[in-house]
């Protein structure tokens, strides 16, 4: 009976609207008349999630149904950014709901910016997380994502006097997009000790007992494809006291502080998400929040599978876990956990279905970001996993010996344990190992993994464990959400939003690229975005920028391998040509607004100075009479998802500028392509295969390919170092002052004239110059640069995160994706 009631969720304008006010009167207990912008927003999502809960039911049912093997994607990051527009273009009403708000009296974009970013991860590898998901849902697989659910995301960056200043990000507020489960609650352990016992068979076995528990409590955040009914889950785990509430003992004898002390310790693990990009900093709290998260999540998936009551060496058939970088590594130690310990299977056995079940994704060769734990620490916090991890490692090197019988070195090189002081475990040699595939994120990026850092795993298990499956984005909110003026046109000239689930469709465009018509359109959407960001500068700046000029835009994490020091130290260049030069000389230049965005981590020093020295320069030249138009020098505060909507479809060129071999992919070099701009880049990441793609005539690349970094590393440490001319008249410049105290900046520019330039930013310096003159001349020829622009999204159909997962789902995963809903 109950089947003729239940929701199908609005379709109509007038029922949308109806649900807006019920839930403002009801639901937020406000009467319309006070219906503010904030409770007009909360009432739309409302009524969207209410949508997608009933889509998120059916999936669910479909899937438990269909009863195949499942994708779950483990991250610690999802950068999710706004979910009411993402939602409404999914799931096709955005305009319904636009009429709906503007009968109401609210301009849609207006609501759209109430809603506060989710911002759970730090860049680029928490946002490759987010675009996964919404091509697993676009594309119905059956797939979970599981993270945490960080009370503080990623903090706000506030620029004071030109420094950044961290503020927490409290974003939950009011949070319409996520489900509390009560009701699924797993109580997770840490320290204790291990009890060693025979069972009634003679059967040694191990149990971990005593300890602290902490609850896990889910949240479920629906994930809705595009264009398709399918609503996928993301489930992220809160921390709890076990109590659940402080205790009443001590609170009635007065002792009030250590009352609550259990349930403040236990809700921090999940409290704060930890700053850093490409950085390990072996922090316990770290750990626990890894582990947490992890248990908690295997718990679940091996619950939803023991319901089907099959037999565990089918779980493999069954289960699919992706590892996204090192952080959900403990889980190959859990689930080897469960299998032995409390289910009772045999090593080999669990261990087979173990190294059958997960898929290693790295995301980075850079050393400092390699993770890894003290053994102590982990002794202390986690002692029979410590104990499992080092019998995977003697097995592990038993087979390594046999293999290699006269290679003595090749046991520590390959050691899961690190033989240091104190001893570490080597995260990313355990995921290798626990794993069945392991792949890089671009050609360049799996090439090097596998002839640098895991060479000799590759000796081991041989070339066919690793693989590469370049990252993409996803089309639906990095083109239609963000430039739906651009995503309109191409839609008018492919027959339709089809190349929105298919992007291979751009290419429909490339014969657009001398219709003047479509070039004129193309322009003026360009310029069209170039002013709304100019109005953005020009509200959280001050600075009057001028739209017809080129925007050159980096915006991205600071770091000092992605060198937005070079940019800098070339804007400060340029403006020194500038000045060299007679009006007549300044009137044939193209005037250009260099824009950046980013933050640093807290405690990275250098990258907070880099910030500094941008601001600093934006000062000097902003203001600078002679200067005028002709170089503008932006900072933009707080860079985060949402920003990035509007910044990245007005670019005139964007920098992806790293030192060659360090930048696994980037995916922000995707994301302004496919808007139209131009890259200028080092062979480094994705930017080889863009160039492949899109062809060598439509980018500007430059610099000392990866191949030759560590010969000039050499020669910098043993042999001369000659620092660029138009570099040390730069250093010149900071040194005298101009751009105020020099010592703040000592240690940026000493880091190149006296410590090795390990980035090689004066190697490079000359031919980013260069190369920069070349984006000039090719701007004043406006008619060939939009030629350019418009043959390069006609062939970045190949970046779309949609072909990304269909490569993990065939060559790492092994599912299928359920066959749509009929009618859809
Ligand atoms: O794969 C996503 C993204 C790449 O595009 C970037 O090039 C890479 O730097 C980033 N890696 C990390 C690694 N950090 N950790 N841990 O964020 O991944």
């Amino acid at each position: 009976a109950w089947k003729k009631f239940a929701a199908k969720g609005f379709r109509t304008q007038e029922d949308f609207e109806k649900e807006v006010v019920r839930h403002v009167e009801t639901t937020l207990a406000r009467s319309m008349f006070n219906c503010d912008e904030t409770a007009a927003y909360a009432a739309a999502s409302l009524a969207f999630r209410d949508r997608l809960i009933t889509q998120w039911n059916r999936t669910q049912q479909r899937q438990t149904f269909a009863d195949g093997k499942r994708v779950y994607y483990l991250s610690l990051e999802f950068l999710m950014g706004r979910a009411l527009d993402n939602a409404m273009l999914n799931v096709g009403l955005k305009d319904v709901a636009k009429a709906g708000l503007q009968d109401l009296g609210f301009r849609i974009e207006d609501i759209i910016n109430q809603e506060h970013d989710a911002a759970l991860g730090n860049g680029g590898l928490g946002r490759l997380a987010a675009c996964f998901l919404d091509s697993l849902a676009s594309l119905n697989y059956p797939a979970w994502g599981y993270g945490l659910r960080y009370r503080y995301g990623i903090f706000k960056q506030e620029i004071v006097d030109g420094y950044q200043v961290e503020v927490p990000d409290y974003w939950l507020d009011f949070n319409p997009w996520e489900f509390p489960r009560h009701d699924v609650v797993v109580d997770i352990q840490f320290y204790g000790h291990v009890r060693k016992f025979q069972d009634t068979q003679g059967k040694q076995c191990s149990s971990w007992e005593g300890g602290e528990i902490v609850k896990a409590v889910a949240y479920d955040v629906p994930i809705p494809g595009f264009d398709t009914a399918a609503t996928n889950n993301l489930r992220l785990w809160s921390s709890k006291a076990a109590s659940g509430e402080f205790d009443f003992q001590k609170f009635n004898s007065g002792d009030y502080e250590s009352s609550v002390a259990d349930q403040q310790r236990a809700e921090t693990i999940s409290a704060v998400l930890y700053p850093n990009d490409n950085l390990d900093r072996g922090k316990e709290l770290r750990l626990k929040q890894q582990y947490f998260w992890v248990a908690a999540s295997l718990y679940d998936i091996v619950r939803r599978f023991k319901k089907s009551k099959r037999a565990w060496s089918e779980f493999p058939d069954q289960v699919a876990i992706q590892l996204n970088d090192t952080h959900p590594t403990l889980a190959v130690v859990e689930l080897q956990r469960i299998l032995l310990d409390l289910e009772g299977l045999e090593w080999d056995e669990a261990w087979s279905i173990v190294s059958k079940t997960f898929g290693y994704t790295n995301h980075t060769v850079l050393p400092e970001a390699l993770e890894k734990w003290s053994v102590p620490l982990f002794q202390n916090l986690l002692p029979r996993h410590l104990q499992i991890i080092y019998e995977i490692n003697l097995y592990f090197l038993q087979s390594v010996e046999r293999k290699f019988p006269k290679d003595r070195d090749i046991l520590a090189r390959v050691s899961i344990i690190e033989e240091s002081q104190p001893k570490m475990v080597r995260m990313a040699f355990l995921a290798i190992v626990g794993s069945h595939k392991v792949n890089g994120v671009a050609e360049l990026h799996s090439d090097l993994i596998k002839t640098t850092i895991f060479k000799d795993f590759v000796k081991i298990f041989g070339p066919d464990k690793f693989t590469n499956v370049t990252n993409g984005i996803t089309p639906r909110r990095w083109l239609h959400q963000a430039n739906p003026r651009l995503s309109e046109l191409i839609a008018s000239k492919t027959g339709g939003l089809g190349f929105l689930k298919d992007l291979n469709i751009l290419n429909d465009l490339e014969k657009y690229a001398d219709d003047k018509e479509f070039k004129k359109e193309w322009a003026e959407i360009k310029y069209a975005n170039k002013v709304q960001l100019a109005k953005h500068i020009k509200s959280t700046t001050g600075v009057t920028v001028n739209p017809s000029a080129l925007f050159d835009i980096q915006v991205k994490r600071i770091h000092e391998y992605k060198r937005q020091q070079m940019n800098i130290f070339g804007c400060i260049h340029r403006y020194l040509t500038i000045k060299s030069m007679t009006p007549e000389e300044r009137k044939k230049l193209a005037p250009r607004v260099s824009i950046f965005g980013g933050k640093a981590a807290p405690g990275y020093w250098m990258a907070k100075t880099i910030i500094h020295l941008i601001n600093n320069v934006g000062a000097v030249i902003n203001k600078d009479p002679d200067v005028g138009d002709l170089l503008k020098v932006i900072f933009l505060e707080d860079y985060n998802v949402s920003k990035a909507e509007i910044i990245i479809p007005a670019s005139d060129i964007s920098e992806h500028i790293s030192t060659a071999g360090t930048e696994a992919s980037g995916t922000s070099n995707m994301k302004f392509v496919l808007n139209g701009g131009l890259i200028i880049g080092t062979c480094d990441g994705a930017n080889i295969e863009i160039t492949r793609e899109i062809g060598e005539n439509n980018i500007f690349l430059f610099g000392n390919l990866a191949e030759d970094v560590e010969d000039l590393r050499h020669a910098h440490n043993y042999g001369s170092h000659t620092l660029d001319p138009d570099l040390a008249k730069v250093f010149e410049e900071i040194k005298k002052g101009t751009f105020g105290d020099a010592g703040a900046f000592s240690a940026l520019v000493g880091a190149i004239e006296d410590h090795g330039d390990y980035y090689l930013v004066s190697d490079d310096f000359h031919s980013y110059n260069q190369t920069q003159t070349l984006v000039d001349e090719a701007y004043k020829n406006q008619d060939e640069w939009v030629s350019k622009c418009i043959i390069s999204v006609a062939r970045m159909g190949f970046f779309s995160s949609d072909r990304c997962i269909n490569e993990y789902a065939e060559s790492i995963w092994n599912v299928e994706p359920l066959a749509p809903e009929k009618g859809e």
